[in-house]
């Protein structure tokens, strides 16, 4: 069994460097690259597509390269030598999520880069650190509901040479009305309501419902089978690639070990549900019975009934029809879980230097959100105040305070954090460059500051973030 899959390997990934395979359609399109300094640099465009979505025709975004394949591969501590086309109407600038670059390759448009205007590009070249499960999606307005997203997966030495198969799980949330009319409706006047967080509002999720749920491009009405084999291993790459949707990942009948959050390796716990909120990603390890069969891998939707998903089939498995809407609502996404994990690399022990406190606040009349008190102008970014101010080699804690009663999945740019304290209770944590703070709860991450610049601290639902939920953290010259 062992060896024919290497055969397969060996025969499909023929002059690709040997490198890890990606077996289904979708993924199939996912390439490897490789570069060295003599070569020339990888191109990737952000372009238009067509998906059929629904039995209907959706045209979406995308970050593809020429061949076709969706995102990126890279190996850990190669360069990032990246020409990123712009051939959209509109400017854009794309972000590498979960990678610790220069500042002024991040791409945040107007705080680390000016915008890259249609049929203009922008060169990047950075080592590729650290290794694991990252993304990389538009920073510019709301483009990344359109899709503008794509995977971006590091390989290290260790899985290049494991007897290990390797799946990306891309999950994401559309809809066929644009982004700036849904924009709209959400800041539509509504009546009089109190601000969030003094009306003592019940726990809430989901502002915005979509009309489908992606997973791979795909809703299960056709879904993304991967093929696999008995008693094979599998690694699954998942990311939440959605722009307001968390999940629960759900393995169905088998159990899976969660070796990676954010692409930074845990103590592997194990499970077969795992709470996956917008923009993180796990490494999850799963073992093929020997009898093989068809086993879905989903997306719950956090408090509703919609789900997505893959199915891994071993050969001549027939895959049971599963509808695009559960039985049984889910709940809220919550910490137990992460309370639970622990960082194989942690940080250091040392004492904290600094602690800065975000308090993180909406008013749902206005449709805005603030973090401590102040609405963020994200389309003029430049002008706005840090709020974080750090040295070079401090360790830094950043203590999120929800006084809202919804959660928000807050991202540091250019940086790992250590999950320090959850609702006051100490943690040696996951290191993790996304946290999901749930509403009304307070938690606290910690990070090294040892990469200069100006950088981005935001919710990563996008309309939270449109509206105003971001800060910056400066490092003094
Ligand atoms: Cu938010």
């Amino acid at each position: 069994m062992k060896s024919s899959r290497r055969e397969f390997l060996t025969s499909a990934s023929a002059g690709l460097a040997g490198a890890a395979l990606y077996h289904d359609r979708y993924a199939a399109a996912l390439g490897l690259f490789q570069v060295s300094p003599q070569a020339a640099p990888v191109k990737l465009q952000a372009v238009t597509r067509t998906l059929e979505i629904n039995g209907k025709s959706a045209s979406v975004w995308g970050l593809l390269q020429p061949n076709g394949t969706q995102g990126l591969q890279s190996v850990y501590n190669q360069p990032f030598r990246v020409v990123l086309e712009n051939k959209l109407t509109e400017p854009t600038a794309i972000h590498w999520h979960g990678l610790y670059p220069p500042n002024n390759e991040d791409g945040v448009p107007g705080v680390t880069q000016p915008v890259i205007r249609p049929n203009e590009s922008s060169f990047y070249n950075f080592p590729v650190i650290p290794a694991g499960t990252h993304w990389m999606h538009s920073h510019e307005g709301l483009q990344e509901a359109r899709l503008l997203s794509a995977p971006l997966i590091v390989h290290d030495s260790s899985d290049q040479s494991a007897d290990v198969q390797q799946v990306i799980v891309f999950f994401r949330d559309f809809s066929f009305t644009p982004p700036n009319e849904i924009y709209s409706q959400l800041r539509a006047p509504k009546k009089a309501m109190a601000p969030m967080g003094k009306m003592g509002a019940k726990p809430d999720a989901n502002d915005v419902n979509y009309d489908a749920y992606l997973a791979n491009d795909r809703t299960l009405d056709d879904p993304d089978v991967v093929r696999v084999e008995k008693s094979g291993r599998v690694r699954l790459r998942i990311i939440n690639g959605s722009s307001g949707t968390n999940y629960f990942v759900d393995l169905g009948s088998l159990t899976g070990e969660l070796i990676a959050t954010d692409g930074l390796p845990v103590k592997p716990i194990r499970a077969s549900r795992f709470p996956l909120a917008i923009a993180q990603r796990i490494d999850v390890m799963v073992q093929i019975p020997p009898g093989g069969g068809s086993f879905p891998i989903l997306a719950l939707r956090e408090a509703s009934r919609e789900q997505t998903g893959i199915f891994l089939a071993t050969a001549g498995a027939s895959i049971t029809r599963t509808p695009v809407k559960g039985t049984t609502p889910t709940g809220l996404l919550t910490l137990d879980q992460e309370s639970q994990l622990s960082a194989v690399t942690p940080l250091t022990t040392k004492p904290v230097d600094q602690t800065s406190v975000l308090r993180l606040q909406g008013n749902m009349a206005k449709y805005q959100w603030m973090i401590n008190d102040i609405v963020f102008n994200v389309n003029n970014p430049g002008t706005e105040k840090s709020q974080v101010q750090v040295k070079m080699g401090q360790r830094v804690a950043l203590r999120f305070v929800n006084e809202t009663p919804m959660s928000h999945p807050m991202h540091l740019h250019g940086h790992a954090f250590e999950v320090v304290e959850i609702n006051g209770r100490p943690l040696r944590g996951a290191m993790r460059d996304t946290i999901l703070v749930p509403g009304n709860a307070t938690v606290t991450v910690a990070f090294d500051a040892n990469n200069p610049g100006l950088w981005f601290v935001h919710c990563h639902i996008i309309w939270h973030l449109e509206a105003g939920m971001a800060a910056l953290v400066k490092y003094e010259a």
